[in-house]
């Protein structure tokens, strides 16, 4: 009967543990959406459509010939050069030890092997749920060193598995776009970057905020519409 039961425990246990992931994207379609927030000299961020003259400032003028998916994609821009600018793409709460989060997105990159190029990197925050989102930087999360490859709309990736502990209390985790200029600093200069439909994968108790207007994503209305309830 022991024996029994401890085996019953276990089949439970295994049940918790294994969690489903669910999938959600962005393409700033809706038109209005840009950044959850930034760090760095990251300027005149904008929700564009069609084909857009970018500013390269070591090479000059380029064109991105329009959106990678749908019709509206994301604008911004290094100026002046300093750093590593972030454009703080999305932003994941209700995350558990252990949890796998896995991230993509289009960059547009005409120039292989050489800046300016786009990477995906994330940091922690103490942002609890999405309202609090981007919330304080909670220390690196580390990312993908593979840049943007330079054809075109390129896509960069990560998974990042997530830790609830270390140097500040790690609560939830931002996505980043970075952002990689040639020269690394010089003022004036100003150069020009696109990016479109970032895409999540995370296990279903986690709720994925990205930078729309027209609210959170279906799992996380779903939470909210639950808060609401019980506050009714
Ligand atoms: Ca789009
Ligand atoms: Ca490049």
């Amino acid at each position: 009967m022991k024996k029994l039961l401890l085996v019953g425990f276990a089949v439970l246990f295994a049940a918790s543990a294994a969690y489903a992931d669910y999938t959600v994207s962005y393409g700033w379609e809706d038109g209005v959406g840009t950044i959850l927030g930034y760090y760095g000299n990251l300027v005149n961020e904008s929700n564009v459509t069609g084909a857009q003259i970018g500013q390269d400032c070591l090479v000059g003028p380029f064109t991105c010939r329009g959106a990678f998916e749908g019709i509206q994609y994301l604008h911004v821009a290094e100026s002046p050069h300093s750093g590593t600018p972030q454009a703080y793409l999305a932003c994941i709460t209700g995350l558990l030890d252990g949890d796998l989060i896995t991230a993509s997105f289009y960059g547009y990159d005409v120039t292989p092997g050489a800046s300016p190029s786009w990477r995906i990197w994330g940091h922690y925050t103490d942002a609890l749920q999405c309202p609090e989102c981007p919330g304080g930087y909670a220390g690196s999360a580390g990312g993908n060193s593979e840049y943007t490859a330079g054809t075109g709309w390129d896509m960069v990736s990560w998974t990042w598995t997530f830790v609830t502990t270390g140097e500040d209390d790690h609560n939830g985790l931002v996505v980043e776009g970075r952002l990689y200029s040639t020269p690394s600093t010089q003022d004036p200069c100003l150069t020009d970057y696109f990016c479109d439909l970032i895409t999540v994968t995370v296990p279903d108790h986690a709720h994925v905020l990205f930078p729309d207007l027209t609210g959170p994503s279906a799992s996380e209305a779903t939470n909210w519409g639950g808060i609401k309830a019980l506050f009714r």
